[in-house]
């Protein structure tokens, strides 16, 4: 299988000046007629046209109305040849299509009976034949011919222009979309749903129509989408002064779907998990991702839609952006500290993982097999942090001036990276060439901090050096790399009053491999608060001991540092217990910890969700990334064994801190009242590791007594790690409320995965023959299949069956739904980071999907790469 290049990028030899579409849906035989305007590109002279299509009936083409002999074109498994083309002329095109039978969920297909499209990256070309680049855009009128039972609805994108009746029970509907756009942002949906209706006032004061149309089930659970919305919709005009432009938009919510959701122009469809709440089924997470992914999809309008990528290559331009920008957007909503604790950590427990591993790939790849392999916390999550840079560099106003300029002279195209670092350059009239060695570098850097301090010169001192670590398994794709630009946000305490030393605060820029920089003036040497509000996607190492590390957790008045300097603590201590394991040595609760811990505990300065942040000890992913060799065994055993500890030295504290949160009364959805849930969840999950009966029927009581799913699931989760007759009764009473639910069910099957208990993975195995389990709902594999991989301790475990069960499970999906398949084989791709005897397991496993007989091809590029 030949991989596509960046380097390869060539223009089109035709442009395509306008599309007509024409669907007459039927479940296995949907005829798609295809009328394409073609005119030659200049630049590329050729009479040639080479049309992308996968799995598609051809039943004719003909040229400005002629119909082609077979011998006038060419027919690939992957496309069409067109030869001795004119100038211009259109090209007529039908196929046949089978929406009930396409489980990849890519192309045209059914959901709960519905008709629904994915289109990105390419999966247009599986609907018709097509120049399915984001390059090639252009405008499109789409009628739509279906039966008046089954798909009352009918929808695309644009403004619906002409409706009617048809004989024999069906009806047709027109859609135009004035604004040019690439394919992969075509969208169709039919069906039976109902909608949700709401409207917003642009500020130039045109009103556009809003609606969000859902099963009708799940008519009552839209508001919440609705009001992100909107919030999103006057965000974006507050901060960056972008108008939506077109007098609709909808968005569809469909249980069957690959990814979070997608972008369409004015109709997006979303996996109904990022859609779809109330308080009884949605926890306050799940309400707060809703509202982040619909504001994502919303801010891609412009940062993806009117502005676009001219190859894939350049998708972190749009994906890398649009996640910062929604960033900014739930910061202003919630609070902008914890926000940025949640996402770094994030990308510390996926991106940097992916980055020491044999995906490792820059933020803009090199090439790829399948490019679905390629939306990644690579493209997304560092991506973002590329761009958090520039604006960490130029400040919110210069960013601005960037944006601006941006849109300026891109609205209407679809550009490069190149295009966003220039524009970004110019309205600023700042360098950014050394920016370019961001895109084009994998792995993620090291900064070594060392401090010196000078009293004869009163000068204190810090000296910061970049390097790439070697990695196990080498560095794939990123032998000579360069120095990167690295804004390093700094400040300085003074060590006896801990007070910040204003002067001294702001960000440095190490633009070189290895630099000092001085600070004059001071009376005595300071404590350095290094890397604020984590302002480069880098690993920090700075040697510093515990006391040091403390001091900044009672003292830094930057909340990122303060939390992670408990983080950095805890890992310390942790690793280091584990390690003891090992040796023999017994577990011991550090002093200086506990010390540390009763402090944030006691601290009422701090809102609740920073301390239920600050409470929490780094994951066990996290923790395994410090390891030489990851061992899961021992670093759960220790970090239990800190947990029962310290929930034992606070239990007082704990229960009055609970019973004090748990009073608050009936369920509100402020910020306040949200901060004050994940606190108190925080400190029962503390209290349900003591092993007594009063603890284990608090949490029990949570569960049963909660008028709320965020105190449900938190209950739920606790006790699925036990082993009491609780357990089974709580897991039995969830199911029996919640059967005919399926985001919820997702929950209880999520829960099971995630155990602690050893026979979590009976438990997995039995629940994939559940009646309920289906391998065509991605959001159900994900739930069961897809947590139990996360489940550190026991995806792991040493005799090999968690590997052997994951790997069954890619061979069942693979030829069906190759995207989802290739997500859950990544799990392996780690597998050099452990002990010998684990490696050749995982090694064992991927050696055997390597060999299964015709292998899709979106699993065979990653299980290629790892084995590698
Ligand atoms: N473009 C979608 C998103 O990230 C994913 N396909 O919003
Ligand atoms: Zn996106």
């Amino acid at each position: 299988i030949q991989p596509v290049l960046r380097s390869d990028y060539r223009p089109p030899t035709y442009w395509i000046e306008n599309v007509e579409l024409e669907f007459d849906l039927d479940p296995r035989e949907t005829l798609v007629t295809a009328r394409i305007a073609v005119r030659r590109n200049s630049q590329q002279p050729s009479d040639t046209l080479d049309l992308a299509g996968e799995n598609l009936k051809l039943q004719s083409v003909a040229i400005d109305g002629k119909r082609l002999d077979g011998d006038q074109y060419q027919l690939r498994d992957d496309g069409m040849t067109l030869l001795n083309l004119p100038e211009s002329c259109q090209i007529e095109t039908k196929v046949l299509v089978s929406p009930l039978t396409n489980k990849s969920l890519s192309g045209l297909y059914q959901t709960s009976g519905n008709y629904c499209t994915q289109c990105e990256a390419v999966g247009f070309r599986r609907i018709t034949y097509f120049l399915d680049r984001p390059d090639v855009m252009t405008t499109y009128r789409v009628t739509i011919r279906g039966d008046k039972k089954t798909c009352p609805v009918m929808l695309s994108n644009g403004n619906r222009i002409a409706a009617k009746d048809l004989d024999d029970g069906r009806h047709e509907v027109v859609w135009e979309d004035p604004f040019p756009k690439p394919s992969y942002l075509f969208a169709l949906v039919a069906g039976n749903l109902k909608c949700h209706r709401g409207t917003f006032t642009t500020r130039s004061g045109r009103d556009v129509a809003l609606e969000i149309w859902v099963e009708p089930q799940n008519i009552d659970k839209c508001e919440h989408a609705l009001v992100s919305l909107q919030k999103s919709m006057k965000w974006d005009e507050d901060v960056f002064g972008l108008e939506y432009d077109l007098d609709i938009y909808m968005i569809v919510a469909v249980n069957d779907f690959n990814m979070g959701a997608m972008e369409n122009k004015g109709l997006n469809v979303f996996n109904s998990k990022y859609v779809l709440a109330l308080p009884d089924t949605a926890t306050d997470e799940d309400y707060m991702l809703i509202e982040a992914v619909i504001a994502h999809e919303y801010f891609h309008n412009w940062t993806g839609n009117r502005v676009t990528c001219r190859d894939w290559f350049q998708l972190t331009l749009k994906e890398g952006l649009t996640v910062f920008r929604d960033q900014q957007f739930t910061a202003d909503q919630t609070s902008a500290a914890v926000k940025r604790i949640d996402d770094v950590s994030g990308l510390r427990a996926g991106q940097f993982v992916e980055d020491s591993g044999p995906m490792a790939h820059p933020i803009r790849p090199e090439s790829y097999i399948s490019m679905d392999n390629f939306y990644t916390a690579t493209v997304y999550r560092k991506g973002a942090e590329i761009i958090r840079m520039y604006h960490t560099i130029l400040g919110a106003e210069g960013f601005r001036r960037g944006m601006d300029l941006y849109f300026q002279r891109h609205d209407n195209s679809a550009v490069t990276c190149d295009d966003f670092r220039a524009a970004m350059a110019d309205a600023n009239n700042i360098n950014f060439d050394r920016f370019d060695r961001w895109y084009s570098q994998a792995g993620t850097p090291e900064l070594t901090v060392t401090e010196s301090w000078d009293a004869a010169k009163s000068e204190y001192a810090l000296t910061m050096t970049q390097s790439y670590p070697t990695l196990p398994g080498g560095n794939p794709g990123t032998e000579d790399r360069n120095p990167v630009p690295l804004p390093v946000r700094v400040g300085l305490l003074d060590a006896e009053s801990g007070e910040e030393i204003e002067q001294h605060s702001g960000v440095v820029m190490l633009d070189t491999e290895t630099e000092t920089f001085t600070f004059s003036g001071l009376s005595a040497k300071p404590i350095a608060s290094v890397l604020r509000g984590f302002s480069a996607p880098v690993r920090l190492r700075m040697q510093r001991d515990n006391e040091e590390l403390a001091f900044l957790m009672a003292n830094d008045n930057d909340p990122f540092n303060r939390w992670d300097a408990g983080q950095t603590l805890a890992t310390k201590l942790l690793i280091d217990a584990a390690n003891g394991l090992a040796d023999g040595r017994a577990l011991e609760l550090s002093e200086q910890f506990r010390d540390a811990f009763g402090r944030v505990l006691s601290d009422n300065s701090f809102d609740e969700a920073f301390k239920a942040l600050a409470l929490t000890l780094p994951r066990e992913s996290v923790l395994g990334q410090e390891m030489d060799v990851i061992d899961p065994d021992s670093l759960h055993t220790a970090r239990q064994f800190y947990r029962r500890r310290l929930a034992e030295c606070f239990q007082s504290e704990l229960t009055s801190l609970y019973n004090e949160l748990a009073a608050d009364g009936a369920y509100k959805n402020d910020q306040k009242s949200i901060n004050r849930r994940r606190l108190k969840n925080v400190v029962l999950a503390y209290l349900s590791v003591l092993d007594v009966p009063a603890c284990i029927s608090r949490v029990s009581n949570q569960f049963h007594q909660a008028d709320n799913m965020t105190d449900k699931q938190a209950a739920l989760s606790l006790l699925a790690n036990l082993d009491v007759p609780e357990r089974d009764a709580a897991l039995a009473a969830f199911y029996d409320q919640y059967k005919t639910d399926p985001l919820v069910i997702d929950k209880w099957y999520a829960v099971q995965a995630l155990s602690s208990r050893p026979d979590t993975i009976e438990h997995v195995k039995q629940l994939t023959s559940h009646p309920d389990f289906s391998v065509d709902n991605p959001n159900r594999v994900r739930s069961l299949i897809g947590a139990f991989t996360q489940n550190q301790v026991r995806f792991h475990q040493a005799d090999g069956a968690g590997y052997k069960l994951l790997a069954d499970y890619v061979l069942e999906i693979e030829s069906a739904n190759p995207q989802l398949a290739a997500r859950l084989v990544a799990a392996f791709n780690s597998y050099r980071r452990f002990d010998e005897s684990r490696q050749t397991q995982m090694q064992d496993e991927l050696k055997r999907i390597a060999e299964h007989p015709g292998l899709c091809k979106d699993v065979h590029e990653i299980v290629q790469r790892a084995l590698h």
